[in-house]
């Protein structure tokens, strides 16, 4: 996991080439890229050209035309660009051809993330999870990748299990693929054994967009420490807590954050992470209201919580960072989320603002599950209501 830094550039010039499909609007381009960029900075690269191209879809060959693939060449020797980075998954065909056109280190969307992750990855488990997204991502594409050049160039993209060996070989990948799939197979069954361990205790799961303030909303509920930075990915293993408000006890777990076109190998190799989402009684949904694509967050969300098989569940949802709005902003939020049919909390994790609402919230939809668990109990848990 440590990279090389005597093959690592000072700081990676990145250009960046998205797509605009037909019927997406100019800010929703605009918003994808400036995605695309963060993810960049996480990784630790300078984004420094942007390019996007109207296409109904990516060309089968190149992803742009010849055209705007000209222009990114001509950008690439201008700028003295090192990686150009595609806000899509391209096919290993695709990858292999940009590659011999443009000259320079070649990613994309998912291995971006996938790269992100492995930078992040602080626990054996976590690391192992995202080893074998890389691994289930290299396999199809093993006969262009880490050619002699790419080796060289090390950096973005090139972290995680290829930077100890790299492995051409398919056998060999697959295999590696089967044994960490044995191997997490086994942290699964130990995980569910302690979730069962932890008895009828009702369970909260912070859900949310990435960077939206989930492990600042967590350490404010349990004066815990939980690592909250801002960069995207800064929580990739679960961390759960027990919380008491007035005198019931439950269980709040802070997990990795959601993203859009989130790699399918994340889910699937990250699915004991996601138990704890699926195993959930309540999802507390945060997101950042001061985000310009606050619903689109939130719809992507609840389509991967629907995914998961978690779409189902009691969800409290949480707009939050409502210190960077001003009360025009506010007013008008207000408003539009006036219609949900869940309870929709307004409130600054950082600023501590509407917390106490929250706890009492989330006190009655706890103690509601709770009587149902513990009937005998109901009279020890004084219904908070009134104090809305
Ligand atoms: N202005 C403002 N910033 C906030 C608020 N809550 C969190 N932040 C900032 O938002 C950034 C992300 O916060 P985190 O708590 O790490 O977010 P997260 O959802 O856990 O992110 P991941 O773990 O990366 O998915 C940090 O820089 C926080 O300081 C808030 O209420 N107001
Ligand atoms: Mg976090």
């Amino acid at each position: 996991m440590i990279e090389n830094k005597n093959l690592k550039p000072a700081i990676e010039k990145v250009a960046l080439v998205g797509l605009a499909l037909p019927g997406q609007s100019k800010q929703s381009v605009k918003d994808y890229l400036d995605e695309l960029a963060f993810l960049v900075r996480t990784a630790g690269g300078e984004p420094v050209a942007r390019f996007v191209q109207n296409r109904q879809k990516p060309h089968p060959k190149t992803f742009v035309g010849a055209g705007k693939l000209e222009e990114i060449r001509r950008a690439v020797e201008e700028l003295k660009i090192d990686t150009v980075v595609f806000d899509d998954e391209l096919s290993p065909s695709q990858q292999f051809q940009l590659e011999k056109e443009l000259g320079v280190k070649i990613l994309d969307r998912t291995r971006l993330i996938l790269d992100i992750f492995a930078l992040r990855a602080q626990t054996a488990y976590a690391r192992t999870q995202v080893e074998l997204a890389q691994y289930e991502y290299m396999l199809p594409r093993l006969k262009g990748m880490w050619t002699h050049l790419e080796r060289q160039r090390g950096g973005i993209g090139m972290r995680g299990p290829g930077e100890r060996e790299i492995e051409t070989d398919r056998r060999i990948v697959k295999k590696r693929i089967a044994d960490l799939r044995r191997k997490l197979a086994k942290i699964d069954t130990q995980k569910q054994v302690q979730r069962s361990n932890r008895g009828k205790m009702v369970r909260v799961a912070l859900v949310g967009y990435t960077n939206v303030g989930k492990s600042t909303l967590m350490n404010l509920l349990a004066k815990s420490k939980v690592l909250a930075e801002n960069k995207l990915f800064a929580t990739l293993d679960t961390k759960t807590a027990k919380i008491q408000v007035e005198n019931i006890s439950f269980l709040v777990s802070d997990t990795v954050g959601f993203i859009r076109k989130l790699p399918t190998q994340l889910v699937e190799s990250f699915k004991s992470t996601l138990d704890e989402v699926r195993e959930a009684d309540i999802l507390l949904h945060v997101a950042d209201a001061s985000h310009p694509a606050l619903e689109e967050q939130i719809a992507t969300v609840r389509r991967i919580l629907a995914e998961i098989g978690a779409g189902n569940k009691p969800e409290i949802l949480v707009l939050n960072k409502i210190d960077l709005l001003d009360d025009e902003q506010r007013r008008l939020l207000e408003n539009r989320f006036r219609s949900e049919d869940k309870p929709v909390l307004f409130i600054s994790a950082e600023k501590k603002e509407g917390i106490d609402r929250l706890k009492r919230l989330l006190y009655r939809e706890v103690r509601k599950i709770h009587i149902s668990r513990f009937p005998h109990d109901d009279f020890l848990y004084p219904d908070l209501d009134f104090l809305d």
